[in-house]
């Protein structure tokens, strides 16, 4: 982790036992919403494969592997591939397209993708192609200021996301209840929704607050290690439902 690679923040020293510990605390979280863990092999020469969600786009009927548009994470997909074979046919996003699956919000039938610097216009389409098979609409958003498309804007509830429309227009969304993020915090959009309750970084308590207002069950997470490596709660699983 830490060499990691960081777009938008500073490298800072990453203590990794408590990283380790952050970790396995969000691991017990995701238990206690009642997940089964199927846990990785580390791969230590691949310093973000923590971040699990950006390799690959789980549905019912298929698990896309991504081409991370990072190159040196494009090895990343090797292991993941290997994980979600026996348990979903797999697609591919191949050359020239990347995607990262970071930037893809998945609401029911249908997914945005965020147009970021690591998903470009060709993973966008290889997406869309490999989905509409299936009844699925991919539907992309410009994204500016932040990594990925849910550093920005992520569900909360049914009908509700969390947005920071600083760093997406929140028109895209329109037919969604949207709860803005507070504005001292603008990495407070990623939320992890499992199991009818949120996942959530206890770094933005003020967002935090607007949450529990609106009755949505927020279960806080310390993951300052995690958001050193620009990391957030959603990337460090693939939730299979
Ligand atoms: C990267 O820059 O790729 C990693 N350091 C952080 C990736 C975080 N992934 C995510 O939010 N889906």
């Amino acid at each position: 982790m830490a060499r990691c690679e960081l777009t938008h923040l500073q490298r800072e020293a990453i203590d990794l036992d408590l990283a380790a510990a952050q970790h396995a605390a969000y691991e017990e979280a995701l238990a206690r919403l009642g997940f089964a863990i199927h846990r990785l092999e580390a791969q230590p020469d691949l310093p973000d494969s923590v971040f699990v969600e950006d390799a690959a786009v789980v549905l019912d009927e298929v698990a896309v592997i991504t081409r991370p548009g990072a190159p040196v994470r494009r090895a990343e997909t090797v292991s993941i591939a290997d994980a979600l074979a026996p348990i979903r046919p797999l697609a591919h996003v191949e050359s020239p397209g990347t995607l990262d699956g970071g930037d893809v919000l998945r609401l029911g039938s249908r997914l945005f993708v965020g147009q970021s610097a690591r998903s470009n216009d060709e993973g966008i389409s290889q997406l869309r192609d490999r989905l509409a098979p299936f009844g699925y609409t991919v539907t992309a958003v410009p994204v500016d200021g932040c990594l990925h498309l849910k550093s920005a804007v992520t569900q909360v509830a049914p009908d509700t996301l969390l947005v920071n429309s600083r760093w997406v227009p929140a028109a895209a969304f329109s037919g969604y209840r949207l709860i803005e993020v507070d504005p001292r915090e603008p990495n407070g959009a990623n939320a992890l929704l499992g199991a009818g309750s949120v996942l959530y970084a206890a770094s933005c308590p003020a967002t935090a607050s607007r949450l529990i207002a609106e009755g949505i069950d927020v279960r806080p997470l310390d993951i300052s290690e995690i958001s050193k490596a620009e990391g957030a709660v959603t990337c460090c699983s693939l939730l299979i439902m």
